[in-house]
C-alpha cells in the first residue's frame, strides 16, 4: 500500500446522501432557488482542513452530485462520515470503497454514537475531528493499516481551523455553515448535546469568525450563512464580542452576508442582543420551543421557556426582522388531551411557518434514556422506524418507550397537530401574521447575477403555488395583503408560501406512515404491541440500536 502521508495522496471525501423525506430536505424549494440541496457539508470541510495538507482533496456531495466509479479509482483513501439519517449510505460506501481497495476513514455524529456498526471501516475516529484526527495521522506516520481514535477531551474552539470551504461549489447549496460554538448551558431532560459538547458553551474568537467569513467572501460566496451552533447565544458574554466585530467587517464589506442561527428562547429577553443580530442582518433563529405548557416543561426541565408567554417571546423577535422557526415535540410523560390543542394554539398565534413537530424520541445519551430505562418504559432500540429505516427523522420515528398516555391518543394527536398546521388555510395564516409582524433590516443586498435568480424564483413561486387551487387564492391574498402593509418583509413572505410546496408533501408523507403505525397497533391491541418491543429489544442487533438517535434542540 501506498504511503498515505506522501505529498500527492488522493483524499476523496464524502458527504452521503440524506433521506428524500426529512423536514429539513427542501430540495424542491432549493430547484425553485436554483440550487440543488439545503446546506453545504461543513463538518466534511473541516476534516478536510485537519488532514495532511500535502493530500490532494475532492469533496463528493452525494446530494448534490452522482458518487461515481471514477471517484473511487482516483482516490488513495476515502473519508466519510455523517449523522443518523445517512447511516445506510455511509455504510455502503464503506463497502463499495473496500471494492476499489482504497482504505476508508469514518467519524461524525453517529460513527461517533453508535461505532459498533462502523467497524468494517478500516480507521475509525470518534467525536470532535479537531481531538481525534491528529491521533489518526500519529498512526498514519507509524504505518498502521487501521485503528480507533476516541478521547475524553473536548476540542478546544479558539484553536479550530477555517474549514476547506475551497472543496464545494457554492451554487449548489442555498447556505452555508460556520460555527461560532458549541455547547449549551441548559440542562432539558431530554438532550444529548449537553453530554456530548458539554454545558460550557466553546466558542471561536471573533479574529476566527472574521477570518472564516473572509474566507468565503475571498472566494466569492455571498448570502446565506448559518451559524449551526447548539445554541448562539449559550456564552452571551461572548456573543456580545463577536457581533460587533462581525459588524464592523460586514459593514466594510458592503453586507456580503445574511445570517440564520439557532438559539433558545431567553433571546427574545435581550433587546440589545437582538438589535446587535439586527444590525447584521441576521433573518432566521431555530428555537426549542417543544410545548407551549408548564407543566410538562417543569417535568422535562427545560426552565428556560418557562413562565413566559411564548407568543410575546416571538413577536419580539420578529420585531427585529428575524423569522422565528420552531421545533416542537409530542409525547411527553404529562401531557393531556388538551395537549394537541394548546400546541396548535401556540403555532398559530405565534405565526411560527416553519414548525418542526417531531415525536419525542428518548436519545442513548440523555437523562430522558436513564429515568425510562429505570423505569423499565424504554424500547432499548427504538425498532418503532424498522420499517422504513430508510426515512429517518425526529417526524418519522420516535416514541421509543412505552408512553405514559396511551399511544395511540398520542400519534392521533400527532396527526391532528401536523394535519392542522399544514393544512393551507392554516399555514397561509401563519405567514401573513409574521410577513406583518416583521421588520426587516435587508442589509444584504444581491448582486445582479443573484438578483435575477432571485426573480426567476418568484415568477416559479408565482406559477407553482400561485396558480395552485389549494393555495392560489391564499397566496394572492397574502401576498397583497404585505404588499400594501409591510412591504419590506416580502421576500420574506414569497419565501415562506415557498416552503409550503415543501411542508405540505412532507406532512402527507408523515400522516400516511403515522395512520400505518396506528393501524398496527389497532390490530394487535397496545398492551401487546408494547410487550413485543420490548422482548424484540432484548433479542435485537446491533443495527436497530442505531435508530435511536434522533434528537430534538
Ligand atoms: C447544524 C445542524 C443541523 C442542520 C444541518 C446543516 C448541515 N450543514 O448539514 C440541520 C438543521 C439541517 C440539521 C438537521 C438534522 N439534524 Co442536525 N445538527 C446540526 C448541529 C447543530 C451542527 C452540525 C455541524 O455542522 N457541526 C459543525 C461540524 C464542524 O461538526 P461535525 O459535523 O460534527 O464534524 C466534526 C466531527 O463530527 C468530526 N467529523 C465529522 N465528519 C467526519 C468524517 C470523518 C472521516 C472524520 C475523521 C471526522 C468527522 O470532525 C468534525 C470536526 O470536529 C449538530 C450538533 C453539533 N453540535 O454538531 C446537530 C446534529 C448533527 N444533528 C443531528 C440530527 C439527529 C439531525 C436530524 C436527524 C434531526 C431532525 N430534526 O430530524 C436532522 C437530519 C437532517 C437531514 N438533512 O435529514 C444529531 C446527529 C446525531 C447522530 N447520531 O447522528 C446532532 C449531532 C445533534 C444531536 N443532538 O445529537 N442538523
Ligand atoms: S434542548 Fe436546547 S436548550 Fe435544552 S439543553 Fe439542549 S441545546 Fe440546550
Amino acid at each position: 500500500m501506498k504511503n498515505l502521508l506522501d505529498n500527492g495522496s488522493k483524499c476523496l471525501i464524502v458527504q452521503s446522501e440524506f433521506s428524500a423525506f426529512s423536514f429539513w430536505n427542501y430540495v424542491d424549494i432549493c430547484k425553485i432557488a436554483g440550487a440543488k440541496y439545503p446546506a453545504a457539508p461543513l463538518g466534511l470541510m473541516t476534516v478536510a482542513a485537519l488532514l495532511p495538507q500535502q493530500w490532494e482533496f475532492k469533496l463528493v456531495d452525494a446530494n448534490v452530485e452522482p458518487l461515481l466509479v471514477k471517484h473511487f479509482e482516483w482516490a488513495d483513501i476515502v473519508c466519510v462520515g455523517g449523522m443518523l439519517p445517512q447511516q445506510q449510505s455511509m455504510l455502503s460506501i464503506i463497502d463499495k470503497a473496500h471494492q476499489y481497495g482504497c482504505p476508508v476513514v469514518v467519524g461524525g455524529p453517529d460513527p461517533s454514537s453508535q461505532p459498533n456498526l462502523y467497524r468494517s471501516a478500516d480507521y475509525l475516529v470518534q467525536g470532535e475531528g479537531e481531538v481525534t484526527i491528529p491521533m489518526f495521522i500519529q498512526d498514519l506516520e507509524k504505518g498502521c493499516k487501521s485503528g480507533e481514535y476516541k478521547s475524553g477531551d473536548m476540542a478546544d474552539m479558539t484553536e479550530a481551523v477555517v474549514p476547506r470551504f475551497d472543496l464545494i461549489r457554492f451554487q449548489d447549496y442555498i447556505q452555508v455553515g460556520i460555527q461560532y460554538s458549541r455547547g449549551c448551558p441548559f440542562n432539558c431532560e431530554f438532550c444529548d448535546i449537553i453530554e456530548l459538547y458539554g454545558r460550557k458553551s466553546r466558542t471561536k474568537t471573533p479574529e476566527q469568525i472574521i477570518k472564516e467569513l473572509r474566507t468565503l467572501y475571498d472566494l466569492g460566496y455571498r448570502g446565506h450563512i448559518d451559524f449551526v451552533d447548539d445554541n448562539f447565544i449559550g456564552n452571551k458574554k461572548n456573543v456580545r464580542k463577536v457581533l460587533p466585530v462581525v459588524r464592523e467587517w460586514s459593514e466594510a464589506n458592503n453586507y456580503p452576508f445574511y445570517f440564520s442561527t439557532e438559539s433558545s428562547i431567553n433571546l427574545a429577553d435581550d433587546e440589545n442582543l437582538l438589535q446587535m443580530m439586527k444590525d447584521l442582518d441576521f433573518r432566521f433563529v431555530f428555537i426549542g420551543i417543544e410545548t407551549p405548557e408548564d407543566e410538562i416543561l417543569k417535568l422535562t426541565n427545560k426552565k428556560i421557556n418557562i413562565n413566559r408567554s411564548i407568543v410575546k417571546a416571538v413577536n419580539k423577535i420578529y420585531s427585529y426582522g428575524i423569522i422565528v422557526n420552531a421545533g416542537f415535540i409530542i409525547g411527553f410523560d404529562n401531557e393531556t388531551d388538551q395537549t394537541a390543542k394548546k400546541m396548535i394554539q401556540c403555532i398559530q398565534d405565534a405565526g411560527i411557518c416553519m414548525a418542526m413537530v417531531g415525536k419525542m424520541y428518548a436519545l442513548p445519551k440523555t437523562q430522558l434514556t436513564r429515568r425510562l430505562k429505570r423505569e423499565g418504559r424504554l424500547f432499548e432500540n427504538g425498532s418503532t422506524i424498522r420499517d422504513t429505516n430508510a426515512e429517518l427523522d425526529q417526524m418519522t420515528s420516535g416514541l421509543n418507550f412505552i408512553t405514559s398516555r396511551p399511544r395511540l391518543d398520542v400519534l392521533k394527536d400527532y396527526i391532528y397537530v401536523i394535519k392542522y398546521i399544514y393544512n393551507p388555510k392554516h399555514y397561509y395564516e401563519r405567514v401573513t401574521y409574521t410577513s406583518l409582524h416583521l421588520k426587516p433590516v435587508n442589509k444584504y443586498k444581491p448582486g445582479i447575477v443573484r438578483m435575477l435568480k432571485t426573480v426567476k424564483a418568484f415568477l416559479k413561486v408565482c406559477i407553482k403555488v400561485g396558480l395552485h387551487k389549494a393555495t392560489g387564492w391564499l397566496y394572492w391574498k397574502t401576498l397583497l395583503t404585505v404588499i400594501f402593509k409591510n412591504p419590506r418583509a416580502i421576500e420574506a413572505t414569497v419565501n415562506l408560501s415557498a416552503m409550503f410546496i415543501h411542508f405540505h408533501k412532507q406532512s402527507e408523507f408523515i400522516i400516511d406512515l403515522t395512520n400505518n403505525e396506528i393501524r398496527n397497533i389497532e390490530n394487535c391491541g397496545e398492551e401487546k404491541y408494547n410487550q413485543l418491543m420490548i422482548q424484540e429489544d432484548r433479542s435485537s442487533n446491533a443495527r436497530k440500536k442505531s435508530l435511536l438517535t434522533i434528537v430534538n434542540h
